[in-house]
């Protein structure tokens, strides 16, 4: 099987993706054949399933021995700064963006590295998007440093792919959802801080208002989007700037009803902050039918499965 063949190495895999991702790909290849790097310590979960380095993707020299030494063969490119975060220093987010991609596709070319994943974003949209249904085609004026560093970073995926044969694949993942590993610093992170206020204060108070309506993914579906993705034959593969990705879309009054459903006495109350205007300037759902054409993808969680699944691993 070609998968026993596969070294890969997983960068940010600290972070809320990087977790599960790295322990799902280690139940495929192996925990020996994953390993897992991030600027910051390991995370908890990770601890005993396979190998650790620290690593700054900044750091081209180093992560190029690393790939080296390591005999790698894929990378998972995780390490970014996200949207609310980038908003409040846009310079770096746009280096650490830009950069770290540009690293990472520089090498995967020089390397003839088998495969690169690397996660685009819904924050690519902008104002003059469509609302609803967002086509994988449209007009896109992201507005936040961090979409634009993500439309940026989809043009070079498809650039080292058409010139050099770079096999980058890409997927605009909505807000994620989980309860394993806390959201770093994005404008959707309201959907997890909610479960666990609701669960240990009974109350939240949101930082979107409660029509806000948002393209959001459980992170199951997610981590088994970003396998698939990478399992499906080249030819399937007719976008290399960045799949569409929908499963849910809710707002976060709706998502109080779902809560309230475990949780009756749940309350929720609604303190807009400059997060706002970043919601406000992306579609509210999303139109993924070339994903779900090319490679047959098919969310399986909506917004009352979700909720049940995170109040139950939440409070165990
Ligand atoms: P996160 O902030 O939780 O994790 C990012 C990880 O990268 C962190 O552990 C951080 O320590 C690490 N990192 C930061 N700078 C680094 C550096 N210089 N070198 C090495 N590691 C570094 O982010 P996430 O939510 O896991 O997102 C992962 C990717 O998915 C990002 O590209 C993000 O834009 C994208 N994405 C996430 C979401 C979401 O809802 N979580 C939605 C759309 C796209
Ligand atoms: C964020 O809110 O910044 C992320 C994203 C949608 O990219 N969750």
């Amino acid at each position: 099987m070609s998968a026993i063949k596969e070294k890969i190495l997983v960068i940010g895999a600290s972070g809320q993706i990087g977790v599960e991702l790295t322990l799902a790909l280690r139940k495929i290849y192996g925990g020996a054949n994953v390993i897992a790097a991030d600027l910051r310590e390991e995370n908890e979960l990770l601890k005993g399933s396979g190998p650790y380095v620290s690593l700054d993707i900044m750091n081209k020299e180093m992560l190029h021995v690393l790939i080296l030494r390591q005999n790698i063969t894929q990378i998972y490119l995780l390490a970014a700064i996200l949207s609310a975060t980038g908003e409040k220093n846009p310079n770096l987010a746009w280096h650490l963006n830009m950069q770290g991609l540009l690293n990472v596709l520089d090498i995967a070319r020089e390397e003839n590295l088998h495969k690169v994943y690397w996660p685009s974003s819904i924050a690519v949209f902008g104002p003059t998007s469509p609302k609803q249904n967002c086509p994988q085609q449209t007009i896109i004026e992201p507005t936040t440093v961090y979409g634009i560093s993500k439309y940026a970073g989809e043009f070079w995926c498809n650039y080292y792919h058409q010139r050099y044969g770079v096999d980058v694949r890409s997927l605009r993942y909505p807000g994620l959802i989980s309860y394993k590993s806390a959201p770093g610093g994005g404008t959707t992170d309201y959907a997890v801080e909610i479960y666990h206020d609701a669960l240990e204060e009974k109350h939240y108070e949101c930082f979107l208002s409660e029509n806000t309506y948002l393209p959001m993914m459980y992170m199951p579906d997610a981590i088994r989007a970003t396998i698939e993705l990478m399992e499906a034959p080249q030819e399937a593969i007719s976008v290399r700037h960045s799949y569409n990705l929908s499963a849910i879309s809710f707002s976060p009054k709706e998502i109080a009803a779902s809560i309230q459903k475990h949780i009756p006495d749940f309350t929720i109350s609604y303190k807009p902050d400059s997060r706002q205007t970043i919601a406000d300037s992306w579609p509210q759902s999303i139109d993924d039918s070339v994903a779900q054409r090319d490679w047959n993808w098919k969310p399986e969680y909506d917004l009352d499965a979700m909720t049940a699944d995170m109040l139950k691993n939440l409070t165990k």
